[in-house]
């Protein structure tokens, strides 16, 4: 098929041929897609992988978010909701206060529970916390704890990931988040997350996930000190850990927030035509995960809107509480309604589609 008049680029035609054929992107396809500026083009493939996964669909949650800590002893350079201890910011939430919160609200069909490295909370804490949960609000579906935090548990509990990994799953958890992922390149995590897990444990322990039956997310957190190389070697990590697993549910792409980080004045925010090539990249790069998401509290709603149209087929959910946004400096509302969600994805010409925590349409 030829390609059409507006893939202006012509070193994007060959790319639109593999596209329009089905066949799978290499290194170098990413490579030229990352530099090059004909974001319409890179938009319209996408959306054709898009549509042919699904659709006019978008899918979203009713979720809220639990973080339930902020305390941490890994203090990425990155990040600025980590503390330390004693800290005069810091937090922890008790079990009693976060379930009482929780049913205090409307009822939501997920709950996304992330949170610091806590020197302190005992193994006990985590799986009373999902118990807890569970009991109070049987219905809900837990999304819980990054492969970080799996590996911190596995640690104070002296425990196996696969031990943890179960005992988490006999206390009600339904799926892990996909933070923590970074860029999984040795010289990236050296400079700004030394203490972390590294990329090879973080895919090993999302690994062991999916050989449970626990399904898993993926981010890439890009826009700071990372090269296009850098980025591509994360997306075929992870496509090559799904070709043998399956147990990605969804990617998400998270644009760098500096301003209250550590690299505040070292590193500019991202701007909308990177958020935008790399929504669409991701979905032209990872052909065998499922989901793309649009995270709004990180876009900026009206970006995470015109994402829609540039292969993101997920816009997350209305959230009610997030700190990691709010420590960071973003200037967004915390909340949204399903009508609100739902206009968004109509007026960009989407059905809207009300899912759960593993994309079941409710
Ligand atoms: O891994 C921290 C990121 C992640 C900053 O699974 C920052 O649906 C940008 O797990 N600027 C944790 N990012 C969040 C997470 C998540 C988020 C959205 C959706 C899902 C999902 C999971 O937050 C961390 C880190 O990459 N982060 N600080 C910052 N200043």
């Amino acid at each position: 098929m030829s390609a059409p008049k507006y893939i202006v680029d012509s070193d994007l035609k060959d790319i639109l041929e593999k596209v329009e054929a089905g066949e799978r992107l290499s290194f170098d396809d990413g490579y030229k897609l990352f530099r090059s500026h004909d974001l319409l083009s890179i938009g319209y493939m996408a959306t054709l992988v898009r549509e042919r996964l699904h659709g006019k669909k978008v899918y979203w949650v009713f979720n809220q978010h639990l973080n339930y800590t902020n305390v941490c002893l890994n203090l990425c350079k990155f990040c600025a909701f980590g503390k330390p201890k004693g800290h005069p910011e810091a937090y922890e939430i008790d079990i009693e206060e976060a379930v009482k919160k929780l049913k205090s609200g409307a009822p939501v069909r997920e709950i996304h529970i992330v949170g610091g490295l806590h020197p302190d909370l005992p193994y006990s804490y985590y799986l009373e916390l999902l118990q807890r949960i569970k009991e109070a609000l049987p219905e809900v579906q837990i999304k819980a704890f990054t492969c970080v935090e799996i590996a911190h548990l596995a640690k104070i509990g002296r425990k196996s990931i696969r031990e943890v990994l179960q005992d988490l799953q006999a206390a009600g958890l339904t799926c892990l988040p996909g933070g923590g992922a970074e860029i999984f390149a040795e010289r990236i995590r050296k400079q700004l997350c030394p203490k972390k897990i590294s990329g090879q444990e973080w895919l090993e322990i999302a690994r062991t996930a999916h050989s449970l039956g626990i399904p898993t997310n993926a981010t890439m957190l890009y826009g700071h000190i990372e090269t296009i190389e850098e980025r591509l070697e994360h997306l075929l990590a992870l496509r090559e850990l799904q070709d043998e697993t399956k147990g990605f549910l969804c990617f998400i792409p998270l644009p760098f927030l500096p301003q209250k980080s550590y690299l505040r004045g070292e590193v500019a925010p991202t701007t909308g035509f990177t958020d935008l090539k790399m929504i669409a990249i991701s979905r032209l790069m990872l052909d065998n995960i499922p989901h793309i998401k649009a995270y709004w509290l990180f876009l900026g709603l009206k970006l995470a809107q015109v994402a829609l149209k540039f292969g993101a087929d997920d816009l997350h959910g209305t959230v009610i509480e997030e700190k990691i946004s709010e420590l960071s400096g973003v200037d967004e509302k915390k909340a949204l309604s399903r009508r609100e969600l739902e206009r968004l994805i109509s007026e960009a010409g989407y059905i809207p589609v009300e899912r759960d925590a593993l994309y079941n349409p409710v």
